[in-house]
């Protein structure tokens, strides 16, 4: 799992988050959860490979949003059971 953190300017309200969830949702198919916040500018997307920056771009420019920046890291579930290994 990767996750992906894309600075966003723009976003101003909880439906602007919604207007680039549903855009990243449309765009990528192996997406298994999206979230954005306005007050932080930023979307943090969990998937199972890692997203393209272009296709990021692609998919937020055309809302009128505008792509900061987009960073990837390994996602690593923390298990309930993680503490006592
Ligand atoms: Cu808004």
């Amino acid at each position: 799992m990767v996750k992906t953190t894309v600075k966003i300017d723009g976003m101003a309200c909880s439906m602007c988050e919604a207007h680039v969830n549903d855009s990243i949702r449309k765009a990528f198919s192996n997406v298994k959860k999206v979230t954005s916040s306005h007050a932080k500018g930023e979307t943090v997307i969990v998937s199972e490979a890692e997203l393209n920056a272009d296709a990021i771009h692609a998919a937020i420019d055309p809302t009128g949003y505008k792509v900061l920046d987009v960073k990837s890291e390994t996602y690593q579930k923390k298990g309930l059971f993680g503490r006592f290994g």
